[in-house]
This record gives C-alpha cells, sequence and structure tokens, in this order.
C-alpha cells in the first residue's frame, strides 16, 4: 500500500439542511472538515496508508474529529490534543446549485500550537507522496516555516511534493497568499490548481503561459481543475484533457480535495496520464452528489463502475 502524508487544520462543519442565505436557516448537521483531512480520507477510502499531522483541541468537537478520522482508517498517530485552543467551526451556506460559502468561527485554531520542530525525520517513514495545501498556510505564518521543513525533509528523502493553492481569501489577502505561493511553488512537484485559483495568483491563464509557469517553477505536473469543464494536466511539454462527468452537484465543497486524492492514487499506482485525470475527474464528481465536505469520497470499488458508466446492483 501506497502512503502519503499531510499536515492541516480541521473542524466542525455544520452543515445547512435547507438551501438559501444563512440567516434563515436554523437547522444545521455536525459534519467535520478541514482541506487536508478531506483529502487524507479520501486517499484511506482509495486504499491508501494516509496519515494526517495535526493538533485538536482538547475538548468534545475535538474528538468528534478524531473519532471521525480514525474510523475513516486515517493514521492519527502524530495528532496531539492541546488546552486552550477550541476547536474551529465552520458554517456553510449552500445555493441550490451546489455552490456554497463559508463562514469561519476559527480564530484560535489548535494548529497554531504546531512548531516547525515539531516536524522530524521519524513522521516520513513508509511516505510515497507528501501533500500540502494553501489553507494550512494562511492560518499562521509560522506554518509557511513548517510546510518549508516538511518539504526540506521530503526533498532528502526523494519523496514527491504535491501542492494544492486551496485559496481562501477569508484567511489571508491575495498579496498575502501571492507572496508565500510564489515562495513554495519551486519546490512542488505536482501542483493541483483550480483554474480560477492560478488565474488569480499569478495572472494568467493560456495554456502558453501556464506551461512557461510550470517550466520557470520546474513544476513537473501541473494539474488544472476546472470543475464542469474537467480538467487538464501539463506535464514533459505536453498538454492532456479530460472532460467533467455529468453530475447533479448538491454539495461542492470538497470536490477539489477529491480531484486532489483520485489523481494521487493515479500518479503512485502509475495509471496513464489520461486515465490518471479521468480517475479524479469521476472522484471529484461523486463528492458533489452528497452533503458535506467529505461523506461523498467515493471508496475505490465505485470509482470505476462511475467512470466506466456500469450498471451497479444495487438491489
Ligand atoms: O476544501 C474543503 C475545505 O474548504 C473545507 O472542508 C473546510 O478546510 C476547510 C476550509 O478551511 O475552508
Amino acid at each position: 500500500k501506497f502512503g502519503v502524508l499531510t499536515l492541516g487544520d480541521a473542524m466542525i462543519t455544520l452543515n445547512p439542511e435547507e438551501t438559501g442565505p444563512l440567516r434563515f436557516v436554523n437547522r444545521f448537521e455536525r459534519k467535520v472538515g478541514g482541506a487536508e483531512l478531506n483529502f487524507a480520507i479520501g486517499c484511506a477510502r482509495l486504499g491508501m496508508r494516509a496519515k494526517w499531522l495535526s493538533r485538536l483541541g482538547k475538548d468534545e468537537f475535538g474528538r468528534v474529529i478524531y473519532n471521525f478520522a480514525r474510523g475513516e482508517g486515517v493514521d492519527m498517530s502524530d495528532v496531539a490534543f492541546v488546552n486552550g485552543y477550541p476547536t474551529s467551526l465552520n458554517f456553510k451556506e449552500i445555493r441550490e446549485d451546489g455552490s456554497g460559502k463559508t463562514f469561519y468561527y476559527r480564530y484560535q485554531s489548535p494548529i497554531l500550537t504546531l512548531k516547525p520542530e515539531d516536524i522530524t525525520d521519524r513522521m516520513f517513514e513508509d511516505i510515497d507522496l507528501v501533500h500540502l495545501t494553501g489553507v494550512f498556510l494562511a492560518i499562521d505564518p509560522k506554518n509557511v516555516d513548517i510546510a518549508k521543513r516538511v518539504m526540506e525533509i521530503a526533498k532528502q528523502k526523494d519523496i514527491p511534493v504535491s501542492f494544492d493553492p486551496n485559496i481562501r481569501l477569508k484567511l489571508w489577502s491575495i498579496e498575502e497568499a501571492r507572496a508565500v505561493y510564489l515562495e513554495v511553488f519551486p519546490s512542488v512537484d505536482i501542483l493541483l490548481t483550480g483554474l480560477d485559483e492560478i488565474r488569480l495568483i499569478i495572472g494568467i491563464d493560456s495554456e502558453e503561459s501556464l506551461a512557461e509557469f510550470a517550466n520557470v517553477n520546474n513544476i513537473d505536473q501541473l494539474v488544472i481543475k476546472d470543475g464542469e469543464n474537467g480538467s487538464k494536466l501539463y506535464t514533459n511539454s505536453v498538454w492532456h484533457k479530460k472532460e467533467a462527468f455529468p453530475v447533479t452537484p448538491i454539495d461542492t465543497v470538497g470536490a477539489g480535495d477529491g480531484f486532489d486524492a483520485g489523481y494521487i492514487y493515479g500518479y503512485l499506482h502509475g495509471l496513464s496520464i489520461e486515465e490518471r485525470l479521468e480517475f479524479a475527474n469521476g472522484v471529484g464528481a461523486l463528492v458533489t452528489t452528497v452533503s458535506g465536505d467529505n461523506e461523498g469520497l467515493p471508496y475505490l470499488e465505485e470509482v470505476w463502475p462511475f467512470i466506466q458508466n456500469e450498471t451497479v446492483i444495487e438491489r
């Protein structure tokens, strides 16, 4: 089994029981969210070993997240509970087309207590890929040092690094984000980004200029996610494209994390480039069909029949 390591913050996600503006929603479902944790759960469901490194509030909600992630088979051996930092909350608003807004209650996140020196060589044992995202970087400037340390150790050990900018402008300004991303990109082997997002960060979106950007930053695989328009990949001087699967989305939050897990599955398992994109598109699409940030992440045996449009016997 391939092993992936990721690190980040998680929170209780309050999913509205009805669509429309948050101020009119009276009932919520208590769920679990966090971009990197979603990724880890996605990898675990696809049959990989997934380690999520984090800190959780020593409170009831911290326990909910811990038990939930452990139940999904995520390796929680480098997660510690901390006092004085309550587990964060994230209220979601969902519109009729499945698109969402988030309202964070995330001021003293437990991950603020994680320090660069907490990252040790031992955590990289049996790890085949390290995945980082911009949510972790946005939470606190010192997280940039942590990420740098992680990428440095990964490089020493010849472990590829994937990165998703996952831009959250409610957590930092575009200027702050841009400066950090530009520092991080040259250390990234696989960049998994939304088209809108990369346009926002580097101000370009044509294939020619994106290819140039990948070459300059030494990015081996530049993967562009474009929702219902599908995805594309630039690698070895060539662009590859795959169309999206038509689905009726009910909650799109977490689809990008699912796509990332699907792509990394395909990469580590040696799927061809076209298959890899198709697989990732399939995982991302399936995530949007279920309410919650990670509930829709498919198990491996659910992905292929979906992609091949096979009839599944249900009863
Ligand atoms: O990618 C999905 C995440 O955005 C969600 O689970 C919550 O981590 C989260 C965030 O910071 O928005």
